[in-house]
């Protein structure tokens, strides 16, 4: 594999992923809304030899998505790895009086973006003989809880969708997974509720939470398995949890 991809490049898990990908020798197309951020990741990754082409676009931009290939100079078309990192949680208010523009946001961003991803880039991965797909899931799509319903929906559908192209792609060498971490220390929880940085602390407080790293070292490890080996399914925890409702907060005993 020489390309991947990335989507959600700019912070957090996503551009962990570019770095690991890029220290494992692809060349790195990444994605964001807004591309400021992704200047300095580019030098470091130009650094380890390998190109960087950072590329702005709205994920929940229908159009935008749609007219993405059209955008790709003719040396950058060629994706082998793509990565479906980019998705959000907004809220965590009970569905019943949840807010329709926040759920648009979240499945057009989870659940859509991806579907419009998988149907432009893996019909070439199929011609070429060669291709992955490694979309980033949650334990929330494994276990449902309350205040999460979108979210939670979301990353279901996103397991469900990789499963069945997983089905799909049976007869051909172009690789699926979906990686799904448990609690990971990025902006999530800030962007979940709303910019309330005191409030997403408490998410972490008193455990050891995965870092983008622990993650996108998985996301790299997946990625770098011979051809003949796909890794279908990969969840990844923090040690001190077991399950969506399961946290350990504070020492372990004895320690
Ligand atoms: C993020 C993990 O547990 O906050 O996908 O839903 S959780």
């Amino acid at each position: 594999m020489t390309m991947a991809l990335v989507t959600g490049a700019s912070a957090g898990i996503g551009r962990e992923i570019c770095r690991v990908l890029a220290e494992q020798g692809l060349d790195i197309v990444a994605v964001a809304r807004r591309t400021e951020r992704l200047e300095s990741l580019g030098g470091e990754i130009r650094a380890l030899g390998r190109r960087f082409l950072p590329l702005a676009l709205d994920l929940t931009d229908r159009a935008a998505l749609a007219a993405l290939p059209d955008r790709l100079p003719a040396e950058w078309a060629e994706v082998d790895l793509l990565v479906n990192n980019a998705g959000l949680a907004l809220g965590v208010d009970p569905l019943q009086a949840g807010n329709p523009a926040e759920w648009d946001q979240v499945l057009d961003t989870n659940v859509r973006a991806l579907l419009t991803l998988i149907r432009h880039f893996v019909p070439g991965m199929v011609a070429r003989g060669r291709g992955q797909v490694i979309s980033l899931g949650s334990v929330a799509g494994r276990q449902p809880y309350p205040g999460g319903a979108v979210y939670c929906a979301s990353k279901a559908a996103e397991l469900a969708l990789s499963r069945a192209l997983a089905m799909d792609l049976v007869n051909t060498p172009v690789r699926v997974c979906s990686v799904d971490p448990g609690l990971v220390q990025t902006e999530f929880s800030v962007v979940r509720f709303h910019g309330d940085a005191d409030r997403a602390a408490q998410v972490y407080q008193d455990i050891q939470p995965l870092t983008p790293r622990d993650v996108a070292e998985a996301v790299g490890w997946v990625a770098s398995r011979p051809a003949h080996v796909q890794v279908s399914e990969l969840v990844l925890l923090p040690t001190c949890q077991a399950s969506a409702y399961h946290v350990h907060r504070g020492p372990f005993p004895g320690a």
